[in-house]
């Protein structure tokens, strides 16, 4: 392999994925896997866990899994401990666990709000503030923050998300800023709109067959005139995790087919 793809591999390294047992996680673990490193997730719940660790094993991934609520330190905490007891030091972490809301403003909880920052923001912080010290101690560590075309634009009903997500654009930049010279690079990964089961709600198919209105929107106002699939972001998230990324700090990596640049297709 030439240096300039050595570059590329993730051989000998230790991923961290939250929320790794399924969906962009898991295809994200999947890639680093392939690429060489060893797999390391959490899910909230040991039958999601177990579930994730299944599919690992179906694809001979290795994996190993973990009930942890990330947005408990305690847990957070223990569950770093073992995973550094096993390995020293996580190289690569992925925060990716996350989740939506879709309610309108006025009719959200203050609580159902809270939650969703709790979730998508604070737990990265709690995440990376755990795998920090060790990533300094070994002179290099790689945090990508699974941020979302929510990190730029608002939307009706996701306003929780999108505080959230705008906020783990800042948080992302902060961590760049503040442990760039311990050769730590914390990046952001910004997918588009991906064909998932978060997303799922909005790609029924309506009692008629037809596509649903948010379908039809998307796709109008994507270049690539499609959805994306979580195969998509599997060389990206690469490419941040690897030694190839090494002076990109700070940096929101989009991988939305190009909607963020595109005023939308005349209806
Ligand atoms: C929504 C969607 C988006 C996507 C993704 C876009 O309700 O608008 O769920 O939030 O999931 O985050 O990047």
């Amino acid at each position: 392999m030439s240096d300039i793809m050595k570059s590329f591999s993730l051989e000998g390294k230790s991923a961290l994925v939250t929320g790794g047992a399924h969906s962009i996680g898991f295809a994200i673990a999947c890639a680093y896997a392939q690429a060489g490193a060893r797999i390391f997730f959490n899910s909230s719940n040991q039958e999601s866990m177990e579930r994730g660790l299944a599919e690992y094993r179906k694809l001979g991934i290795d994996a190993t899994g973990y009930v942890c609520d990330v947005t408990d330190e305690d847990q957070v905490k223990n569950m770093v401990a073992e995973i550094e007891k096993e390995v020293g030091t996580i190289d690569i972490l992925v925060n990716n666990a996350g989740i939506i809301k879709r309610i309108p403003m006025c009719e959200m909880e203050v609580g159902d709000f809270k939650k969703v920052i709790d979730v998508d923001l604070t737990a990265p912080f709690i995440v990376a503030k755990a795998v920090i010290p060790s990533m300094i101690k070994k002179g290099h560590g790689k945090i990508i923050n699974v941020c979302s075309m929510m990190s730029e634009l608002g939307r009706e009903t996701v306003s929780a998300y999108a505080a959230a997500k705008g906020g783990l654009k800042m948080l992302t930049r902060n961590i760049a800023s503040e442990f760039g010279e311990y050769n730590i690079q914390c990046n952001g990964i910004g997918p588009g709109y991906i064909a998932t089961s978060q997303t799922a709600p909005l790609r029924e198919k309506q009692p008629d067959g037809s596509r649903h209105p948010f379908d039809q929107f998307i796709i109008s106002k994507t270049p690539a005139a499609r959805w994306g699939n979580v195969e998509d972001l599997q060389g990206p998230a690469i490419f941040l995790a690897s030694d190839a990324s090494d002076f990109v700090n700070g940096h929101i990596l989009y991988v939305d087919g190009g909607i963020l640049s595109y005023i939308g297709k005349q209806p």
